[in-house]
């Protein structure tokens, strides 16, 4: 890695520490002057200074407040990258066949920071996301899975509280009569392989790389198993 390289990440680690937006955006701009990918500038400098603040707030070295400013800091500096490299919602055309994914954070958990770097992920794969934002119903979820015709469901869940959520929507599908009809993936910092298996949700994701892979992996044995059901005919 270069030095300026180094630098630069290190300054965009310290703007989130800061919670210096302006900073960010300056750091965004002298990137790309060096050619500097700017998915590294989020994992290797931005993404640093997210770690190191979530550290911090989970040793109660830090207040809420001081969070808030750090993390709209890293929501600011993602957004913006994910705008310049043409990953956000609405970006790309708008329907191509691809496979669609519909990501939600559920009812009551406002956190949608990893949920924003799974969408990007998903979309640099070449996924179509519908990015439906925190706080959403399994009512809701539902409703736009159905309208926008969707193959993954992907819902995150941040909080304790909020994981039941992700529960309820396996059993509101069940309800409907709609299971089948989607691959469910869940994920989110308290999420786990044993959690997924528990509510019968299809997938579980550590992180953003691999949400990509286990999408894929689960759009691939579904289109097995559904050559395999019409051979049978
Ligand atoms: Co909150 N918060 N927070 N918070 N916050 C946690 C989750 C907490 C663990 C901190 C702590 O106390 N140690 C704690 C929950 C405790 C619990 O329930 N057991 C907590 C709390 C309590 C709260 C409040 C209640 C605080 C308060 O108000 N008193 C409040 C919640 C309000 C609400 O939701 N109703 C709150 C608020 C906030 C902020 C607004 C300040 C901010 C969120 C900003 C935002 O998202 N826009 C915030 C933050 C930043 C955190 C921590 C510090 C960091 C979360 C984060 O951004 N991680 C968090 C502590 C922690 O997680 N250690 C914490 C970085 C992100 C890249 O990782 O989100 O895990 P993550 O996403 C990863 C993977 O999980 C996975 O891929 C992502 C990318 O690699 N993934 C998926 C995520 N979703 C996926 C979906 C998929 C697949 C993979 O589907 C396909």
């Amino acid at each position: 890695m270069s030095t300026d390289a180094k630098d630069i990440f290190y300054k965009a680690k310290m703007a989130i520490i800061d919670g210096d937006d302006e900073a960010a955006l300056r750091l965004i701009d002298l990137a790309e002057e060096e050619a500097i990918d700017l998915m590294d500038l989020i994992m290797k400098g931005f993404g640093e200074g997210n770690k190191d603040v979530m550290n911090r707030f989970d040793l109660g070295e830090i207040s809420v407040a001081e969070l808030l400013y750090a993390s709209d800091t890293m929501k600011a500096a993602t957004d913006e990258i994910f705008r310049r490299l043409g990953l956000s919602e609405g970006d790309g055309p708008v329907s191509t066949g691809k496979y669609r994914v519909l990501l939600a954070t559920v009812a009551g958990d406002i956190h949608d920071i990893g949920k924003g770097l799974v969408a990007a992920f998903l979309r640099n794969a070449g996924f179509e996301v519908i990015d439906l934002g925190c706080e959403v119903s399994v009512e809701a979820i539902a409703l736009a899975a159905r309208e926008f015709n969707v193959d993954i469901i992907g819902t995150s869940a941040l909080l304790t509280s909020s994981l039941k959520e992700q529960k309820k929507l396996e059993t509101y599908l069940r309800q409907i009569g709609e299971r089948d009809r989607y691959i469910t993936m869940v994920g989110g910092a308290p999420v786990t392989q044993r959690w997924a298996d528990k509510i019968g949700a299809d997938g579980y994701s550590e992180n953003a790389e691999d949400a990509v892979e286990k999408a894929l992996e689960l759009i691939q044995s579904r289109k097995q198993k559904i050559g395999k059901q019409e051979a049978m005919i």
